[in-house]
């Protein structure tokens, strides 16, 4: 059974998918606006598997968020918190060197993002990144959105390059894709005025780029934007990757509202459906042609939705991730952290491949034993109490 034929209001659209030509802006709110999510879903799953087979990805890995003091305090987020609440904190360099101690030796990847922390110079952050390359210089630091460098250059009164350049030399290896959010103006104005503007966000991984490093790219959906404000988005992580090819991964992150403003001012906002989460896989996957993988964050979106994601684009899974604060501060139920013997069976069960990475996609391995599910995960990955 065919399942976009000649009269489905896809045909064109999956004509050109099929011919590997650009998707236009009208094109993707078509998309977007559709509920047909079995179509969306064979068309998203055809590109993923042309470009990546059943190769399922994800790698072993580390989160440290070193402050939630933030100056900033997007009305979406429930991390951040000012300085005098009874919740902050900011780890000294011992704290820190201690939590890389326990990052078990099969790590490939340390992943650090924190508040805009005003009292913190530039300083700390070389001296962070320093001390992990000295106690572990092969792993990956992929560290600091766009957001934070705007926040040091203006605390540090640096350009942003400078403060780049100093963090490169320091030990960053690459970025990841927080920060973001939405770039359209009328939705970020809502959801994280005084923030980062879109262009200086993009500004920040240009040069990234530029440097020679890679870094990841996100959009924050279901909260106020439109459908149209998603494709913009999107047109625009498009736009910069043509002309850099410096994007290695897109991650579609849904909005959580618990112990938000934004839920307070907008209490109508709910979390998102699974189908959108589905959606926004598969538009972005048909989208996003010259962007290699998309991430669905099975911390985020739940192991169920990540497994049933992997037949509607997404090709990887991030990691065991570990002490996960951002979306816990947000009421996101899922573990903390999940062993490598559990994401390999998650990706099997869902009849696809698992394969381990490095941050660059270079194979780690893809041999893995059969275990059972809920192998000791604080075992294997030396949680912290
Ligand atoms: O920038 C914050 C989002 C991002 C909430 O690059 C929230 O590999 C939903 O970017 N509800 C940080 N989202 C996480 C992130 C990320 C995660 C995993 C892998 C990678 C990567 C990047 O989380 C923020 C913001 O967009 N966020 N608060 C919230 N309440």
């Amino acid at each position: 059974m065919e399942i976009i034929g000649k009269e489905h209001p896809f045909a064109d659209i999956w004509a050109k998918v099929q011919r590997e030509e650009r998707l236009t802006f009208e094109d993707g709110v078509k998309l977007m606006s559709s509920n047909d999510l079995i179509a969306l879903g064979h068309m998203a799953n055809y590109v993923r598997e042309k470009k990546h087979g059943s190769k399922t990805y994800f790698n072993t890995n580390r989160h440290i968020n070193p402050t939630n003091i933030c100056q900033t305090l997007c009305d979406f987020c429930a991390f951040g918190v000012r300085m005098k609440d009874p919740a902050a904190y900011t780890m000294t360099m011992e704290e820190l060197e201690h939590r890389v101690d326990m990052i078990t030796p099969d790590a490939t990847e340390v992943h650090i993002v924190g508040g805009n922390n005003p009292t913190l110079r530039l300083e700390y952050y070389e001296d962070l990144l320093r001390m992990v390359k000295r106690k572990r210089p092969n792993l990956h630091i992929k560290a600091f959105t766009g957001v934070e460098i705007d926040h040091f250059t203006r605390v540090n009164k640096l350009p942003v390059k400078e403060v780049l350049d100093r963090l490169i030399d320091a030990g960053l290896d690459s970025m990841p894709g927080g920060g973001a959010e939405i770039f359209a103006d009328q939705p970020r104005s809502i959801i994280c005025d005084h923030k980062t503007s879109a262009e200086r966000w993009l500004e920040v991984h240009e040069y990234v780029h530029t440097r020679g490093l890679r870094s990841n790219c996100t959009l924050l959906y279901n909260h106020v934007e439109s459908i149209e404000d998603r494709i913009d988005h999107m047109t625009r992580l498009r736009d910069l990757q043509d002309r850099t090819g410096g994007f290695q991964t897109f991650i579609p992150l849904s909005w959580h509202p618990d112990n938000t403003e934004l839920i307070k001012k907008y209490p109508h906002l709910a979390t998102s459906t699974g189908f959108d989460d589905l959606k926004m896989v598969a538009v972005g996957r048909l989208y996003l042609d010259n962007i290699d993988h998309i991430k669905t964050y099975w911390m985020q979106v739940g192991e169920k939705l990540a497994q049933t994601a992997l037949w509607f684009g997404a090709d990887d899974l991030d990691g065991n991730v570990v002490e996960e604060k951002i979306y816990h501060a947000a009421g996101a139920q899922t573990s903390q952290g999940m062993a490598k013997s559990d994401l390999v069976k998650l990706i099997r069960e869902a009849g696809r491949t698992p394969v381990e990475r490095d941050t660059l996609y270079n194979v780690v391995n893809t041999d893995f034993p059969e275990t059972p599910r809920g192998a000791s995960v604080a075992e294997e990955l030396q949680v912290l109490s």
